[in-house]
């Protein structure tokens, strides 16, 4: 990756390391050879809750893309940003029937996959979040512009989440598992159409962390369609090179 002058930076990625909401424009720009500025944030030092990075987003959240001096927000909109300016390399569907059905899917990580998903990754935190100083926590509380993120810190830094709340996740996360398996156990390759799209990198961007997090949801037996499909992206050089956006400590 090539070192850019802070005048002259074209493309600047603001974001976490490989996974989740972070990981979607990540592997946009791989897939399409786009040179960019890694600026990793350290999630554990609160790095996105300094000043410097409020002045790019406000509610202190990744990823966000620099782009001309441009400053573009949430993961799905960032991925169609690039898709509109880096045209070369086409990532969505020409067809607007294939290209609104593309948006269903990635809509529907955004509502309902990724909210779930969150619910169950960040109480797997609490071990880390209730051994931070009551007092240090009670003022990072404070400084947390976003509504639902301190809420998220507040439930993690005490006791994690409810049993009631952690079932509803799970159911939810259940029928996401049955969905992906459904539409791909007609063989289809990629999500939508023939060809790979920005519904497949949004799938990717949650998906891993669902055999790895609930195994008996997702796994060769029951869901031997989507593993497949996991083995196909993981298959891609652009996949591939995800590896060395993640930090290094
Ligand atoms: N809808 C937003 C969600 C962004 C989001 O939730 N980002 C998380 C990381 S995956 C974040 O910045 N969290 C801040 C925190 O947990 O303190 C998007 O898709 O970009």
């Amino acid at each position: 990756m090539g070192n850019l002058d802070e005048a002259d930076c074209m493309l600047a990625l603001y974001h976490f390391g490989p996974v989740a909401n972070s990981l979607t424009p990540l592997l946009c720009l791989l897939e399409k050879g786009l040179e960019f500025e890694n600026r990793i944030l350290d999630a554990r030092k609160w790095e996105h809750h300094e000043p410097a990075f409020r002045q790019y987003s406000p509610e202190g959240m990744v990823p966000v893309l620099l782009h001309d001096e441009r400053l573009v927000r949430e993961s799905t909109v960032i991925n169609e940003y690039l898709d509109d300016v880096f045209p070369e390399v086409p990532l969505r569907p020409a067809d607007p029937r294939e290209r609104a059905e593309m948006r269903v899917w990635t809509k529907y990580v955004d509502e309902y996959f990724c909210p779930a998903l969150t619910v169950i990754g960040a109480h797997r935190a609490t071990p880390f979040a209730s051994k931070i100083d009551k007092q240090e926590m009670a003022q990072r509380l404070a400084n947390m512009p976003n509504e639902e993120v301190r809420r998220k810190w507040e439930t993690v830094s005490n006791t994690g989440y409810s049993e009631e709340a952690l079932a509803d996740a799970t159911h939810k996360l259940a029928n996401v598992a049955a969905r992906l398996e459904q539409h791909l156990s007609g063989g289809r390759e990629w999500l939508i159409g023939d060809n790979y799209t920005l519904a497949d990198i949004k799938w990717y961007s949650m998906m891993p962390g669902l055999p790895r997090l609930l195994p008996e949801l997702c796994n060769t037996d029951t869901t031997p369609h989507t593993m497949a499909w996991l083995d196909r992206m993981a298959g891609r050089p652009a996949v591939a090179k995800l590896g060395q956006f993640a930090r290094k400590d």
